[in-house]
């Protein structure tokens, strides 16, 4: 694999900087988010100062308050949080394009090559921390090094409002001393087994036979070999957005009860329509799947003139396919599916809808409010009710 740079960047105490830089009276205090004591709730996190006294994330607030009894509790605004971590990501990405969210405060940036514009990917970093600091007051670490799994540990190690950079050709030795909880993919489980096998380190996981480690972890084991070992081929995929839209359902028996079929392809035609429409989207292009009893499996698309959102437009195009697969296929149906592709935002569509086409989209809007609130089966319509009849 070519060498790569990549930086794993992970914004210090998170929830409770942005509470500090809201109300800077906060500052340098213990101060814990996740509620008031009197209540049953854990710490979603404690500032580095209440951090002294023991706290930490999910640990009990009573307990937190016993520890630390001048602690500062803040209930918490994930609005807010929202919104510092949307601008925190809007930073990052004027700096490399490759770019993965993880979570709402970290993500990694692909910045391979990227020396010469900045002088180095040192000096980069820097930056990229000065404009968090400037513009959102906030405190980020940094990890450089050539994989992300080096990146993350870097990161971490460097905290709080750190900065390290692993060259190339060190990762393991960068590694090796660290206990191997910090290794990012070791878990609560997975710590047992090892510590089990009398290994402490992450030099002693590099060090541990990739089979003895696959007998005991499985496949996790030799990721974890490798990663200790400082090899980890992940790429930073950016969050890919939907390509398309599906739903099927694979019955217990197979049939070829048309009402049965309609109805569970009406609720199916509802769940993607929904997605549709919390996606801001319109689609253009509708695919129906039949697998029948001897596992053979078809797809069947109809391109539309225009594109659509509502349940009632994916159901029709898909009953019009299944209408002509079924008029060729005299077995059973195991399977039907039907999803959407082709996607345009809403906004892109110009067409002026006609009043009966307005209609709909003001009850699915409403049909998806409801359901939003109450669940899907909050409401049932025509055509469902028919499903749960055959099925009871
Ligand atoms: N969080 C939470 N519950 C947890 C862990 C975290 O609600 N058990 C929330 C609060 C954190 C945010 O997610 O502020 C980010 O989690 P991190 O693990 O990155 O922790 P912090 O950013 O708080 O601290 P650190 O400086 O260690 O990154
Ligand atoms: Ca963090």
């Amino acid at each position: 694999m070519a060498r790569r740079t990549i930086l794993h960047i992970d914004l210090d105490s998170f929830f409770v900087s942005v509470e500090q830089v809201l109300n800077p009276q906060l500052k340098s205090k213990p101060v814990v988010v996740g509620g008031k004591p009197d209540r049953r709730g854990v710490v979603a996190t404690a500032s580095y100062e209440a951090r002294a006294f023991g706290l930490h994330s999910g640990m009990p607030l009573v307990t937190a308050a016993r520890l630390c009894p001048e602690v500062i509790f803040i209930e918490g605004n994930f609005v807010r949080y929202r919104e510092f971590s949307r601008k925190f990501m809007a930073i990052l990405n004027d700096f490399s394009p490759f770019i993965e969210p993880i979570g709402i405060d970290e993500a990694y940036l692909d910045v391979t090559g990227f020396e010469s514009i900045h002088g180095s990917i040192r000096q980069m970093a820097e930056k990229i921390k000065q404009r968090i600091r400037n513009e959102l007051g906030l405190c980020a670490s940094i990890g450089i090094a050539s994989c992300k799994v080096v990146a993350k540990v870097a990161s971490d190690l460097s905290k709080p409002d750190g900065l390290i950079e692993v060259a190339t050709g060190e990762e393991r030795d960068f590694l090796a001393l660290l206990p191997v909880e910090k290794l990012p993919g070791v878990g609560k489980q997975a710590v047992k087994v090892i510590k089990g096998l009398g290994i402490h380190t992450i030099g002693g996981l590099s060090q541990t036979p990739p089979y003895t480690l696959k007998s005991r972890l499985g496949t996790v084991g030799e990721m974890l070999h490798s990663f200790a070992n400082g090899i980890d081929d992940r790429q930073v995929l950016p969050p890919g957005e939907a390509k398309s839209i599906s739903r099927e359902t694979t019955f217990g028996e197979d049939t070829r009860d048309g009402s049965f079929l309609e109805a569970t392809l009406w609720t199916q035609s509802e769940k993607v329509g929904a997605d549709l429409r919390k996606a801001g989207k319109q689609a253009k292009c509708v695919t129906l799947k039949l697998r029948y009893a001897d596992f053979s499996t078809i797809t069947r698309s109809h391109t539309l003139r225009e594109s659509v959102d509502t349940d009632r437009s994916i159901f029709e195009t898909g009953i019009g396919l299944l209408e002509k697969a079924l008029a060729m296929e005299r077995q059973s149906v195991r399977l039907i599916g039907i999803g959407v592709s082709n996607l345009v935002e809403t906004s892109q569509q110009a067409t002026l809808f006609t009043p009966s086409t307005q209609k709909l989209k003001e009850l699915n809007k409403t049909i998806d409010r409801i359901r939003d609130r109450y669940g899907f089966d909050a409401i049932q319509t025509g055509r469902t009710m028919r499903l749960k009849d055959i099925l009871s």
